[in-house]
């Protein structure tokens, strides 16, 4: 079935996120409803999301638990003043948040999507230091690749060329080396290879001393730069530099957290405790825009102890819709619906289909120049046409699109991210178009 035809919707005002507007425009890709693992789009097709979204809905679309929350909240409480006033939703929802949290990880901050996580968590970082009275701790460390979102200090922290290149400094930042080596290529979960690279954090700190630095922000698997699981060994040794200089380890976890991994969080999978942990997308399942900065009871100590007297705010900081009811309702039903359902557990046990299916697949294809996966994500390297690694991938999408499937692509990569309710036969048939795609671009 052909994709083309004209829209009848009034394409030009929309200055679209993300997306190549003048392609976009000229060959609409209309998305009007969503159910489970399906979209359906402008024309009636039926699309398989492999994206679960972006990275958000891994319970599936439409789940009628959220939506009736949802409806339910918005007719009683639509919006509470979140400064100096609560709402019991708010802090139901943060209490659950912490049940699923590692560690001693003990009071959470909301915000309304990860780039607003990551500015929060960097100002926290470098007000606790100053409250410490070390006001020299104002550095921060990134990693190549890293992506956090598009606020200024995510941007600065964020390690993808094109995300940060136009916009000018910001933060006094660093990058740690990336950790895809040419070694791990076509690796099947974490590396072996790799953990020698935590040394350059090490050598960071040499540089500049610990005295300056606030903290080190990582994703504790890449997911923007196409799926980069943590060689083994690495984030231990991150986290041993970390406490042995006195600097603040955050883990950005908004696609890692909340069932991606196999676990509630990256943190639990990968068996490393961050300081401070950030969360968006899944929260909600992708229902209503939601993020939240979670931290150790040192850090909000710190805050309360040295506020001044009680009427006094101890964090000059907030979003007016930071814990909105609406959000939180859909937070409540969705991480309701993750526990009961068992979903990170189930992701855990069917990451290793997904796995064999992936690289016995798609390895050999045309183009394919790596595969790596771990938990429900998964990401190809294309090789690029001369001068140009983004069009391939493109390429692909469309293809995929044709046929009846959305995927992701960014940079040199295509990424999958099924449900973590994905039916078997869904994974391989998406698996199997992806492969079918490759072949009829090489054609
Ligand atoms: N941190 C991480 C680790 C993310 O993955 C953000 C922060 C920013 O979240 P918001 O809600 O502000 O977009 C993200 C978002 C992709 C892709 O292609 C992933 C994201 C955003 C856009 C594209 O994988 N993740
Ligand atoms: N700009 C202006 C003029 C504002 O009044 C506000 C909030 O009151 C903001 C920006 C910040 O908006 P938000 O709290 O939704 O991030």
């Amino acid at each position: 079935m052909s994709t083309q035809g004209k829209s009848d919707l009034p394409l030009e005002a929309y200055w679209m996120p993300y997306t190549a507007n003048r392609q976009f425009k000229a060959d609409p890709r209309i998305i009007v409803a969503a159910k489970d693992v399906w979209f359906t789009d402008d024309k009636g097709r039926q699309i398989l999301d492999g994206h679960s979204g972006l990275w958000t809905s891994g319970l599936g679309h439409g789940q009628e638990a959220i939506t009736k929350a949802v409806a339910d909240q918005i007719q009683l409480l639509d919006f509470c003043p979140p400064f100096q006033f609560g709402h019991p939703t708010a802090f139901k929802l943060a209490d659950r948040v912490l049940q699923l949290m590692p560690g001693n990880l003990s009071h959470v901050f909301f915000t309304n999507s990860g780039s607003e996580s990551a500015d929060t968590s960097l100002k926290m970082a470098r007000a606790y230091w100053q409250l410490k009275g070390r006001s020299g701790k104002t550095r921060f460390i990134g990693r190549q690749k890293g992506y956090h979102g598009v606020n200024y200090g995510g941007t600065a922290v964020g390690g993808i060329a094109a995300n940060r290149r136009v916009f000018g400094e910001s933060l006094q930042v660093d990058h740690l080396r990336h950790t895809l080596l040419t070694e791990n290529k076509f690796c099947r979960g974490m590396p072996e290879s790799g953990a020698y690279l935590a040394e350059e954090l090490a050598e960071l700190i040499a540089l500049h001393d610990a005295s300056t630095i606030a903290a080190v922000i990582l994703e504790p698997m890449a997911g923007s730069a196409g799926v980069i699981p943590p060689p083994v060994g690495y984030l231990q040794r991150i986290r041993e530099l970390c406490d042995a200089h006195e600097i603040l380890l955050i883990f950005d976890e908004v696609i890692t957290g909340l069932g991606r991994c196999g676990a509630y969080t990256g943190a639990a999978a990968f068996g490393v405790n961050p300081d401070i942990l950030n969360l968006a997308k899944q929260i909600t399942n992708g229902a209503v825009p939601m993020g939240a900065v979670i931290v150790a009871p040192d850090i909000y100590n710190t805050f309360m102890d040295n506020g001044g007297p009680n009427h006094v705010l101890e964090f000059a900081h907030g979003y007016t819709y930071s814990g909105h009811p609406v959000a939180c309702a859909a937070g409540l039903a969705a991480l309701e619906l993750l526990v009961e359902g068992q979903w990170p557990e189930r992701v855990a046990r069917e990451s290793s289909f997904f796995e064999s299916n992936l690289h016995d697949t798609l390895s050999e294809k045309p183009y394919v120049t790596d595969v790596r996966n771990f938990g429900f994500a998964g990401a190809l390297t294309l090789e690029p046409y001369k001068k140009d690694p983004l069009k391939r991938p493109f390429e692909v999408a469309m293809k995929m699109w044709e046929k009846g499937f959305l995927v992701r692509y960014g940079g040199d990569t295509i990424q999958l991210a099924p449900h973590f309710v994905m039916a078997r036969k869904q994974i391989t048939s998406l698996i199997e178009a992806l492969g079918d795609s490759l072949r009829e671009i090489a054609d």
